[in-house]
């Protein structure tokens, strides 16, 4: 099937290289490489027209090609639509960011399906760039927070109705209790009794959260076009700045606070998302204040007060609402998020839980650094 996709995408006389790309836990990701034209050395030499330059040219060019999970977004029509709105608006910044373009097959559409109905998407490489699973050094934090902003601030003007939900119900925690709750009682795996105490952990903390649910939904946290999932691997860096923001599958509307809680769950984490050594997992208030200077630098024009009375809980939302996903997972027996082994989900829960933990102890301070942030840039 990738050898369909790429066929669809570049002509027969394009020696394409591809290789396994990334770490993402839904979509198959894959970087190509043009090593050349067929034209330059083999069989069909001369059948090209490109002059010699040209082909040097293209030589070394790459691209990334996705196939998209298609129980997860059935319709990846919709999303090559939303990134080509979004990629719109970014190109009319000059901000030293941008979005990777997506790049039509040769027939002219954004989406290939290839003969057995699985969406593919080819985007443009950013050149000299690079990603992180964890943002060891402050800059990293910093960065990200300038990052997330500018993207914020990017769509802060487009009109979120325009937009559909890839996923419904995708940040909603209510939602994401209810399907919880159906894997305790389904019990599918036979893993409920092991679990008793992080089920325990997550009832406990939902209902103080749910107000942000309500807050949405009655329109005090204004509905915007968001980016829904903004974890650090989501961007991209070259030395030490950010140069692009990636993955826009999820994005449609959402609150600001998903995307700037989803951002520190794993930008502030102190390990892995998948760390088994719980004793390494936290949040790192150090982190959050880079972050949360970078982020409100670029938000602060047009963020409202209600937005920036909530914004210190959304770190803990962000990483409720995906504790409670990678828990749900586990009890069903790991049918939606990659598995590399069978406590995977489990462990990123601890994970999770652990983000949780010290962000419930730190909840005056973080509330008090985002009010003095934001005085500070007034
Ligand atoms: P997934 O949805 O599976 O998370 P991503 O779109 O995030 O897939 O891509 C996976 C990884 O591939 C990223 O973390 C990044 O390292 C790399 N990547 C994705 N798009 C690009 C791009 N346009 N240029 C360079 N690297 C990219
Ligand atoms: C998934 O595709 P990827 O790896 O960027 C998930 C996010 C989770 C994340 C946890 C569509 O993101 O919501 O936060 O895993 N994306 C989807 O690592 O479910
Ligand atoms: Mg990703």
């Amino acid at each position: 099937m990738l050898k369909e996709a790429i066929s669809s995408f570049f002509s027969e006389w394009e020696n394409i290289k591809a290789e396994p790309f990334g770490s993402g836990h839904i979509n198959d990701t894959y970087r190509l490489t043009i090593s050349g034209r067929s034209a330059d050395t083999g069989p069909n030499a001369g059948v090209t027209d490109m002059g010699r330059d040209e082909i040097v040219n293209i030589a070394g060019k790459r691209y990334i090609l996705q196939r998209i999970n298609g129980s997860v977004f059935p319709d990846p029509v919709a999303l090559a639509e939303t990134h080509l709105k979004i990629e719109q608006r970014a190109a009319e910044g000059s901000s030293g960011i941008k979005i990777a373009s997506i790049v039509p097959n040769l027939k002219g559409n954004y989406i290939t399906f290839d003969s057995e109905g699985n969406g593919w998407r080819l985007t443009t490489y950013i050149d000299n760039s690079y990603s992180v699973d964890v943002a060891s050094e402050r800059w990293h934090a910093h960065e990200a927070g300038r990052a997330w902003g500018w993207f914020a601030a990017t769509c802060s003007d487009l009109d979120a109705s325009g937009f559909s939900e890839p996923i419904e119900n995708f940040h909603r925690l209510s939602f994401r209790l209810k399907q919880l709750e159906s894997a305790i009682s389904e019990n599918r795996a036979g893993r409920r009794d092991e679990s008793v105490g992080m089920i325990e952990f997550y009832m406990d903390i939902v209902p103080g959260l749910l107000t942000i649910d309500k807050l949405y939904d009655q329109g005090e946290l204004p509905r915007r076009v968001v980016h829904n999932d903004t974890k650090i691997n989501n961007l991209l860096f070259r030395d030490k700045r950010a140069v692009a923001v990636i993955d826009l599958d999820t994005a449609g509307p959402g609150t600001l606070l998903f995307d700037y809680g989803d951002a520190l769950r794993t930008t502030a984490s102190t390990s892995d998302e998948d760390e088994q050594d719980i004793s390494k997992a936290g949040f790192s208030l150090n982190a959050f204040v880079s972050f949360t200077r970078g982020y409100l630098q670029e938000v602060s024009h047009f963020i409202t007060q209600t937005e920036l009375k909530w914004l210190h809980t959304a770190p803990l939302l962000m990483s409720t609402i995906i504790g409670i996903r990678f828990l749900t997972d586990y009890l069903n027996g790991d049918i939606y998020y990659k598995t590399a082994r069978p406590s995977h989900n489990i462990d990123r829960c601890a994970v999770q839980r652990a983000i949780a933990e010290s962000v419930i102890n730190s909840r005056d301070e973080m509330k008090s650094v985002v009010d003095e942030i934001y005085s500070g840039l007034q």
